[in-house]
């Protein structure tokens, strides 16, 4: 397969300003008539080229009139038509079958549902047209269905027509006023219900807002509906935002290849980021739900009015729209938690990502399958590029900035390049430097050593970077870095330099302080204003001093963390080891009144087995497993009375959903795993009474979690009745799946495997096997097992997926990626797993695309 470049685009040859799709929907077959007006742009003489995927082609018309086979050239990418003049019609009738579609790509049934998938490049699977973000079209949209097994007919924009049709049917016609590319067309189909709200705006305009689901849903839509309500003051509020249309719909579909889709007023969630109740979802589900809502909404302005020019330009939307998610869960409770679970989820994904074999920029350069780079380093880093912005020009100019941006680019499909540009000439900052972080994949390492002289009270602060080299990328160039930066009294314990913005710009650079009464310490990278590596050189002492006493709660978390991170690799590398720094700061932290319960939860939990992994050279996953446990469980020992204390004062609350009551269940859960480790012989019971006696799945989960990790006789037990309890209902069931493939015990892989066979476990929908092998594979203990059979699995598991659904498949891919890591064994083991990948019949582009460049 060949590669798609960056440098090579060119403008459409023909543009399609509005196009009518009739829809006769069938699940065996549907016939797709497509009316368009095309328009030739600019001067040439290339004939109209439509892209065309898995379509059986009945009839082409020009102008009106038939075409015979000579007068259209087909292949298996596209369709080409000469034409003459400036402008012409273009007609055609094609068949799909949306029962047989296991892609989940274009026009597809899920649950008797029938529904479309279009970003990145579905619409071709639908009809033949010019599949790229660049070409916007007025769309009018007829369907006719039968009307007892397809109820509700939508599509995008206003239902402005509807009629019966012969034999059951019925019809809809919708009309979409503002022009979209085709990746933001959709259509529902089936027998759905909604929960029915309305939104009036700033402007005193009422919106109709329908979550469309499956009847028994309905009472779990309320928290969706009030996350879409909040989302639209919000971008209001914060943005100056309005919604543009009289409807807003969602559906809520079982299959899904993602979590959500923007379309525009027809967004199409994953049921799991729409449906919860405290019975069946946890706090982390609904905070998870209110998120993507929100993003998917505020993609109506940050990707739908402002659109992108072509994929590369991916971030443009992405990057910035979840920045937008993020600073409106950031508001909708404690911002310093909010950020620390940013950080978190970026380390987990995205920082792997760029220091591997599929690092790429966050405008990349080149993709042989689109659908590969929806990746954490487009979307996470890409939201880290416009934070980096917004620390730089601050609230006020960011804002005038975005305002610009909107105001040149509405209705147009633009670049990355354009909202940087908006962005200094709102501001007058120069970014010229700051564009680096878009070309330059890559994770840069800072240092920052701070030198005090006593006697002239000065401290000089030395940072230096470097950035790694990256498939492609043998040599970088300095980026523009921001770093929050204060320096704190070593005896007051207070800021005795307030916080201020460094700017490190160079390879190294010096900064001097002075007037400093007593020794300063180093409070760096607060907030992490910048997505960087940092190593600040601090002894066991010093971070312990901040982990206690840093007024910037990030900054708080993460000299904890980073303590606690350190012990690990001590013991792994065979130094000697103390654990007494750590145990005394995660005491005081817990113990500490004044904290929100949230952050001592975040703060007080050890970092995962993999992010150790992630900073050691050759990762020791055993040796992990064993330092982090032992940590683990002299944490649970010394601390035994104060983990008690914490687990009965987060306890007895009935449930209720708000900030505090999360933060609450959150330290009860941390509690109870550190009780666990204590080797307290309550233990076992506390968890099981937990478990059944939770009137929330939060606590019930967090049970679960404690019980399928341990060597418990209760353990058998608990998940037997989970499995009894939900076993209707899929999403509950996904979770009992992942609590057992992410379980740390000696025999995951074999009870994987187990699972693989298990009758409600489905290769085919892209939850089911996420929960089961996407989980399974970031299970670093199991996954590595000595004997490569984790491999051997995973491998087995991308080919079976492969023949189904590419898209799913390729995105279960990165962790053999990870072979340089590991010893030369696993190593070897992982790199013939790849290359047996590689050999597979009928590879998909998607698998092909990752499994060559991760042994590259
Ligand atoms: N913009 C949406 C991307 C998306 C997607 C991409 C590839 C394959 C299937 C997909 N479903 C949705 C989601 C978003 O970022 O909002
Ligand atoms: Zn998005």
């Amino acid at each position: 397969p060949s590669a798609t470049l960056r440098e090579d685009y060119s403008p459409p040859d023909w543009l399609v300003p509005e196009i009518a799709l009739d829809f006769s929907l069938d699940p065996a077959r549907t016939l797709v008539r497509a009316r368009m007006t095309v328009v030739r742009h600019e001067a040439h003489d290339e004939p109209l080229r439509l892209d065309g995927e898995g379509l059986k082609l009945l009839e082409v018309r020009r102008n009106g009139e038939k075409l015979d086979d000579g007068d259209w050239m087909l292949d298996d990418e596209r369709l080409t038509i000469p034409l003459t003049g400036s402008e012409a019609t273009v007609e055609t009738l094609v068949e799909i079958l949306p029962e047989k579609n296991s892609q989940l790509m274009g026009l597809y049934a899920s649950g008797g549902i029938l529904c479309t998938q279009c970003e990145a490049e579905g619409f071709r699977r639908i009809t033949f047209f010019p599949d790229r973000p660049d070409v916007l079209t007025r769309y009018s949209v007829r369907m006719e269905a039968d009307r007892k097994r397809f109820p509700v007919l939508l599509s995008n924009g206003d239902c402005v027509e509807s009629g019966d049709g012969e034999n059951g049917a019925h019809w809809a016609r919708w009309e979409d006023p503002w022009p979209k590319p085709c990746y933001l067309f959709a259509l529902v189909a089936g027998d759905l219900s909604a929960n029915r709200d309305t939104f009036v705006t700033r402007s005193g305009k009422e919106v109709a807002l329908a979550i469309w689901v499956r009847e028994a849903d309905l009472p779990k839509t309320s928290h969706a509906m009030q996350a879409l309500k909040d989302s639209m003051a919000w971008d209001e509020h914060v943005y100056g935002r309005e919604y543009d249309l009289s409807q807003f719909n969602i559906v809520a579909v079982s299959d899904f290849n993602f979590g959500a889709m923007e379309n525009k007023s027809l967004n199409i969630f994953n049921s799991r980021y729409i449906l919860a109740d405290a019975e069946t979802a946890t706090d982390a589900d609904f905070e998870a739900i209110a998120g993507v809502v929100a993003h998917e909404y505020f993609h109506n302005w940050s990707g739908n009015r402002v659109t992108c020019r072509d994929w590369f330009q991916l971030s443009l939307k992405e990057g910035f729209t979840v920045f937008r998610d993020q600073q409106f869960s950031a508001d909708q409770g404690s911002a310093a938690v909010a950020r620390i679970g940013d950080v978190r989820m970026l380390r987990a994904a995205q920082f792997p990502e760029d220091a591997g074999p599929l690092a790429h920029p966050v405008r990349p350069e080149s993709y042989i399958e689109i659908s590969n780079f929806y990746t954490a380093t487009v979307y996470n880093k890409g939201a880290e590029l416009i934070r980096m912005m917004h620390a730089m020009l601050g609230p006020h100019d960011f804002r005038k900035g975005a305002d610009l941006y909107f105001e040149r680019h509405d209705g147009t499909a633009a670049t990355c390049e354009d909202f940087v540009t908006a962005m200094e000439d709102a501001s007058g900052t120069d970014l010229g430097q700051f564009r680096l972080w878009y070309s330059q994949s890559g994770t840069p390492k800072v240092t920052a050593k701070l030198d005090y002289e006593a006697e002239d009270a000065s401290a000089v602060l030395t940072l230096s970077q470097t950035v790694p080299a990256t498939p492609g990328q043998p040599e970088k160039k300095p980026m523009a870095i921001p770093l929050k930066t204060a320096l704190l009294g070593e005896r007051s314990g207070r800021p005795i330099v307030a916080e201020h913005l460094v700017m490190l710009t160079d390879n190294e650079q010096e900064i001097v302080f002075e007037g400093l009464r007593e020794p300063p310490v180093l409070s760096i990278n607060r907030d992490f204003t910048a997505p960087v590596a940092m190593d600040s050189e601090k002894d066991p002492a010093t971070l312990a001093f901040l982990s206690a006493h840093d007024d910037d709660p990030f900054a708080r978390y993460e000299a904890m963390q980073q303590l606690m991170v350190e012990t690990i690799i001590d013991a792994v590398s065979g130094r000697p080891v103390d654990h007494d720094p750590v145990i005394e700061a995660v005491r005081q932290t817990l113990t500490d009144p004044d904290l929100d319960k949230a952050f001592i939860a975040e703060a007080v939990l050890l970092p995962s087995e993999s992010f150790v992994g992630d900073q050691m050279l050759i990762v020791e996953p055993e040796a992990i497993h064993r330092a982090r446990e032992a940590l683990r469980d002299d944490l649970g020992e010394t601390l035994a009375e104060d983990w008690r204390a914490a687990y009965a004062a987060s306890s007895g609350n009935a449930y209720t959903y708000n900030p505090a009551a999360t933060g609450l269940r959150r330290l009860r859960a941390v509690a109870l795993g550190y009780v666990a480790a204590s080797g307290l012989d309550e233990a076992p019971q506390l968890a099981t009474d937990q478990f059944e006696s939770a009137d929330n799945m939060t606590d019930r989960q967090a049970a679960l979690a404690v019980l399928a990790n341990s060597e418990w006789p209760e353990r058998t037990g608990a998940l037997e009745q989970f499995y009894d309890r939900y076993r209707n209902d899929a999403l509950v069931l996904d979770k009992w799946f992942m609590a057992q493939a992410l379980s740390t015990r000696e025999d995951t892989l074999a009870s994987v495997e187990a699972l693989s066979r298990h009758p409600d476990f489905s290769i085919d929908n892209p939850n089911r096997l996420r929960s089961l092998v996407g989980a399974f594979g970031s299970n670093q203990r199991a996954f590595h097992a000595a004997s490569g059979h984790g491999y051997r699995f995973l491998a087995d598991f991308i080919l079976k997926a492969d023949a189904i659904n590419p898209q799913t498949a390729a995105r279960l891919l990165p962790p053999l990626g990870k072979w340089r890591r590991f010893d030369e064994e696993r190593g070897a083991m992982m790199r013939a797993e790849l290359e047996r990948i590689l050999a597979g019949p009928n590879l998909s582009k998607d698998v092909f695309e990752q499994a060559s460049k991760s042994l590259g």
